[in-house]
């Protein structure tokens, strides 16, 4: 398994070095991966700068369709490279980035190079009272240079999901990936470079949010930011968008419940809430962190859950079988366990868990944790409150409908829930009744990137997807032509 060794920022159609480098850590041993040279202030304003002189704008939507499908077209020849550095970067299975993280990557460009061609743009003929007419139809431009910062948890995935419609819409990018995670980023400035896309459109610079993140955020000449990551950093990216009043688009953290009703298919139940709690160590905005089960199946399932957890393997990222890697660093490790250790101060039954897997070797300096269930909190306890992040949900029991929906949506934050239940009626009855954007009933993250993503609350402003994206990443100007009679 091998990633890039030196990563630079990729700006005005050049790979640039600055003089500061940090170490791009491996989350399995905490070896040094990669050296990654920091964007400078001035590095960035170049950045902006090419993003706006940038002739990406001028071409014809069939022109950048073709460049974008080209684009995903070498993803696709290079689809390993990608799936080593995305593993080397985040620790993530190799089942995992072999179907989920990087065909999305591509399925990103494809998808979005397709649906700009076919988009339609809305026109009224206006007919008054007084027999005045005209016709009305607007066109949809590109809002200017659009910066976009990534997080780290699904790193191809995030980005391209931006990064491919802000540019089928004629955009040009000034792209940020986290620190943890710069490699598929540095893997996809060459991709655009050599596809030849024209310079200045896509823009990437490498560093810390402190760093290179606040510059971007608070610089006057970029039109609208869009954001993956934490609730508290949009907020803060908030305010610096303020001053300027630019869009903004804004996926944050979730606390996301699944719904286990006493009519649910009980092992189908387990294994999609196994799924939803553990698929990448849970670090997905989507992932399951607390868990209501009807209480004449709370036994049986608590029991069939951790017998799930149990057979989860744990190791080397691209050992065959291996469901769960590390988490993506000390920092984030150090975090997650801090919550273990809080649930005990609350009070809760740790069913599972609850620690570090020991290997005897070279992975006990890695950021490895235990998959954790917890049992015997209530909805206050701040174990069920704040978005944790790791592979650990509580579960608790509940009677009634009535009394799940209120406790599911007693949380600051509204971006995703599953419902599991066999009763057709009743999953359409509740599905609305859950304040968050995003409702799986008998599934969970299964994507079709038409419909609206986002959430509510602490979650999240604005929806992306599809026809959503379209409309965050332009700006429509209506034109009313007066029809003389
Ligand atoms: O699947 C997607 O398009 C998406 N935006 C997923 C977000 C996951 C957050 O961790």
């Amino acid at each position: 398994m091998t990633a890039p060794s030196m990563l630079a920022s990729y700006i005005n159609g050049k790979f640039i070095d600055s003089e500061h480098y940090f170490d791009n850590i491996n989350p399995v041993d905490g070896s040094v991966i990669s050296k990654i040279s920091e964007a400078n202030h001035q590095m960035i304003d170049e950045a902006v700068a090419a993003a706006k002189a940038s002739k990406w704008a001028q071409l014809t939507v069939n022109e950048r369709s073709i460049l974008l499908n080209k684009v995903a077209d070498v993803m696709r020849e290079r689809e390993q490279a990608f799936i080593d550095a995305e593993m080397a970067d985040t620790g993530k299975s190799l089942f995992q980035v072999q179907t989920i993280d990087i065909p999305r990557g591509t399925a990103n460009f494809r998808f979005f190079a397709d649906l700009v061609k076919f988009s339609a743009s809305e026109s009224f003929i206006t007919d008054t009272p007084q027999g005045t007419k005209a016709l009305n139809y607007s066109v949809n431009k590109p809002l200017g240079v659009v910066a976009i910062i990534s997080p780290w948890n699904l790193p191809l995935l995030l980005a391209t999901w931006k990064i491919a419609p802000a540019m089928a819409c004629g955009n040009s990018v000034i792209f940020k990936p986290s620190e943890e995670t710069s490699s598929t980023a540095f893997l996809l400035a060459q991709v655009m470079d050599e596809v030849g896309i024209p310079k200045g459109a896509f823009n990437l610079v490498l560093g810390r949010g402190h760093a290179v993140g606040d510059a971007i955020t608070s610089h006057k000449e970029i039109d609208a930011i869009t954001f993956t990551g934490a609730s508290a950093t949009g907020q803060k990216i908030m305010a610096s968008a303020a001053a300027t009043v630019k869009p903004i688009s804004f996926e944050l953290g979730g606390k996301n419940s699944a719904v286990v009703f006493n009519d649910a298919d009980i092992d189908k139940a387990v294994a999609g809430v196994a799924r939803s709690t553990f698929t990448n160590c849970g670090q997905v905005c989507l992932c399951t962190e607390k868990v209501y089960v009807h209480r004449s199946l709370f036994s049986e399932f608590v029991n069939k859950l951790k017998q799930q957890a149990a057979a989860i393997k744990i190791g080397y990222p691209s050992d065959k079988d291996v469901f769960m890697g590390p988490l993506v660093s000390k920092v984030h490790q150090q975090k997650v366990l801090s919550y273990y250790q809080l649930a005990r101060e609350e009070g809760a039954i740790v069913e599972h868990g609850g620690g570090v897997p020991k290997f005897g070797d070279a992975r006990d300096s890695g950021c490895y944790i235990d998959p954790t269930i917890l049992t015997g909190l209530d909805d206050h306890a701040r174990i069920n409150q704040e978005e944790i992040f790791g592979p650990v949900c509580h579960v608790s029991p509940f009677d009634d409908e009535a009394e799940v929906i209120k406790r599911v949506n007693d949380t600051p934050y509204g971006l995703a829930a599953s419902l599991w239940t066999e009763n057709l009626s009743r999953a359409h009855r509740v599905a609305p009744q859950i304040d968050v954007g995003l409702v799986w009933v008998n599934t969970w993250f299964l994507r079709d990137l038409r419909t609206p993503f986002g959430g509510t609350k602490l979650s999240g402003v604005g929806r992306e997807g599809g026809q959503h994206s379209l409309a965050f990443y332009s700006e429509p100007s209506n034109i009313c032509i007066h029809i003389d009679q």
